[in-house]
């Protein structure tokens, strides 16, 4: 993987959609993602199915994890990515953890730790989940995330089970 430069921060996101063609809406979401001004895709994981976590009457969900380095501010990150899931049809008003055609996650924003009511950083769950964790170890094999870990310890203790690698 190239590494980003010294005006560049190495930072990871989670990819995830259980609507409207999930896979299209993944591959989708990472072309448009490398198209942000100021934005270089290092790395891109391959799809996983997923079974959903949270409400279970809602479809399985395809996720990915993508490393970028950027000269963008976590905020205004965000914010582009934001309107990256409302231009692939995200509505923000059912329940929490329910379905949707597009969900974006700032995962790890280089060493940083955020704690905004707006953004949090390192993700909330990113140690516990698999369809985060899997995707992650992929292209980051020997990453140590901050205040959780190593990668491939955190993975030992996380269950596989539901997570399907599609070719
Ligand atoms: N926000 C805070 N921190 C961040 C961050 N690091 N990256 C804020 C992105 N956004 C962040 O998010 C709510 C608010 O979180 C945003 O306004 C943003 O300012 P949301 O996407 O509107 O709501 P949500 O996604 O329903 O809530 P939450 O708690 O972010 O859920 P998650 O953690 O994103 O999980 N099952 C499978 N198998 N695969 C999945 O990908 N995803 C979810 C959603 C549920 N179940 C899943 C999956
Ligand atoms: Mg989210």
């Amino acid at each position: 993987m190239n590494q980003p430069n010294s005006e560049t921060t190495l930072v990871y996101l989670g990819l995830g959609s259980n609507l409207a063609e999930p896979v299209e809406q993944v591959k989708s979401a990472r072309h448009a993602i490398a198209r942000i001004s100021g934005v270089n895709e290092l790395a891109c994981s391959s799809l996983y199915r997923s079974l959903p976590m949270g409400p279970q009457n809602q479809p399985d969900y395809i996720n990915a994890v993508m490393a970028i380095s950027t000269r963008l501010s976590p905020q205004a990150l965000l914010q582009n990515l934001q309107a990256i899931e409302k231009a692939h049809g995200r509505e923000r008003k059912g329940q929490r953890w329910g379905a949707r055609t597009l969900d974006l996650d700032i995962l790890l924003y280089g060493e940083l730790f955020i704690d905004l009511p707006e953004l949090v950083v390192p993700h909330n769950g990113i140690a516990e989940r698999p369809f985060v964790l899997m995707p992650l170890s992929e292209i980051a094999p020997h990453l140590i995330i901050p205040g959780k870990g190593r990668i491939d310890d955190l993975l030992v203790n996380c269950p596989m089970t539901g997570l399907q690698r599609l070719d």
